[in-house]
This record gives structure tokens, sequence and C-alpha cells, in this order.
């Protein structure tokens, strides 16, 4: 045991010096101080050219999303596929529960989110999902449960709740680096999207069979672009039901899973 404690103490001093020789040596510091101040006008003249070269690429995308009889259309899912170069956001995001509902209904991911499924309610839920891309349950509780569900499967992962049936959500996972859910009105904006040409993927709770439309491509130039797109829903027209019956629930559960 002592030992062992010097050995350690030993070491414990020998990287200490091995460090300090490395890092603090005064001609060492000196030659790195000397080498920033001569770097240093050619990287700021880099940054601002980035910087301009960014904001000047930089586009904006307002979409409007509508059924098809050209109502607006709230919960639908526009992602794009576009320029390399942008970084996937996964993120911890929250699915919330409020008045026995999920909130929101319908929540884009990128593949690799972890999801957090706090409770508002003051009654418990019990949170699940058959859903290919991701099977989970959560225990009956109440506020935040400990651990957020990873999400790293792309597609459709329908919520449901053990005790309220009425109770109905989505999470749509995407690899899409560029993805969005409509608003009550149906718009959806993009901000600061670099100039180029994208691929559009379309899905609603209420488009056919749940699967994902192609939206076509579109050119996004410096000056932005306003676009509209159409995904046919079934039924009413008005898309997810809100409130279904259990009965519902279960016919929107199989589209979903595809059993
Ligand atoms: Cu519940």
């Amino acid at each position: 045991m002592r030992e062992f404690l010097i050995t350690y103490r030993q070491s414990v001093q020998i990287t200490f010096r091995c460090q300090g020789r490395r890092i603090l040596h005064p001609r060492r510091r000196l030659d790195l101080d000397a080498n920033m101040l001569s770097t240093a006008p050619s990287v700021v003249l880099a940054v601002i050219l980035f910087m301009f070269r960014v904001s000047a690429a930089a586009a904006t995308l307002d979409a409007e999303v509508v059924d098809q009889q050209g109502r607006p259309l709230e919960h639908a899912v526009l992602t794009l596929q576009g320029p390399p170069g942008k970084l996937p956001i996964t993120l911890t995001v929250d699915m919330d529960q409020r008045n026995q509902q999920f909130a929101p209904r319908v929540l884009a991911v990128h593949s690799g989110t972890q999801v957090a499924f706090p409770n508002s309610d003051n009654i418990r839920h019990q949170v699940y999902s058959f859903s290919t891309p991701k099977r989970f349950e959560l225990r009956l509780y109440e506020g935040t449960p400990s651990l957020p569900v990873l999400f790293d499967q792309p597609g459709v992962v329908a919520l449901g709740c053990n005790i309220h049936d009425s109770m109905l959500g989505y999470v749509y996972v995407t690899e899409d680096p560029w993805f969005a859910v409509s608003g009550s009105d149906g718009s959806i904006k993009f901000d600061q999207l670099p100039v180029g040409h994208y691929r559009v993927t379309l899905w609603h709770p209420g488009s056919a069979e749940m699967q994902p439309l192609a939206g076509g491509e579109i050119e996004v130039s410096v000056t932005g672009l306003r676009q509209r797109f159409t995904v046919p829903v079934e039924g009413n027209g008005m898309g997810m039901d809100m409130t279904p019956a259990p009965s519902t629930f279960g016919d929107a559960f199989k589209k979903a899973t595809g059993k």
C-alpha cells in the first residue's frame, strides 16, 4: 500500500513536472505569443470573410402547407436535403403532456435526438410506443421521468398513453438536416438556409398510410423562396383527429406501425 502511494505520488509529480515544462516553459510561451501575433491579422481577415460569405449566402424559405382543398394544414412536417455541410441537430427536446394531450402533437427530430417526456398534468401518464423505429414504455409517472428516450432510427413513432386512450402524438425522426413542423396557419419558415438546391419531403399524420411524400425539388436563391406544398389528407381533410376514439387510435396506430 505504501509502495503504491509513493509510486502514485511520484507519478503525479512527474506528470506535473512534464506538464509544467511543456506548457509553462518561458521561451516556448514567448514563441507561441509571437506566432499568434504574426498570424492574428490573417485569422481575423479569414473570420470576417467567412462571416460575410455565410451572411451573403443565407436565404429564407417561406413554406405554406395545405391539404387537397387548399386549407392550411397544421402539424405537417417538412424536411430538406440540400447543400452539404449542415451539422445534424441532436439536442434533448421535450414532448410534454398537458391537459391529457401530447404537446406538441407532432414533434420532428433528427435521428440521434434524446426526447424527454415531462408530464405537466397533475395526473399520471404511461407513455409508450410500439412503432418499429422506437419501441419503448415509460412506467406510470408524474413530473419528469428520470431519463430521456433516444430516437436513433428514422421513421414515424406513434405515441400513446396506457391510461388515456385519447392521447395520441407523433415523433417524426428524420435524417435530413433541415426540418420543421407547420403551425396552425400551415406555415413553416426556414431562416439562414444556404443558397442552393433542395429536395423536399413532407409528412402529416393524416396522409395516406402515414407515409412521407416527395415534395419535389426547389431552388432557394439569395432573395429567398415562397412556396406552397399540398399534402392530401384522408377523412374529413382536417388531418389528424385530435381527440380520436379508441378505435380510431387503433387504426392510426396500425398505419404508423405498418401492421
Ligand atoms: Cu395519460
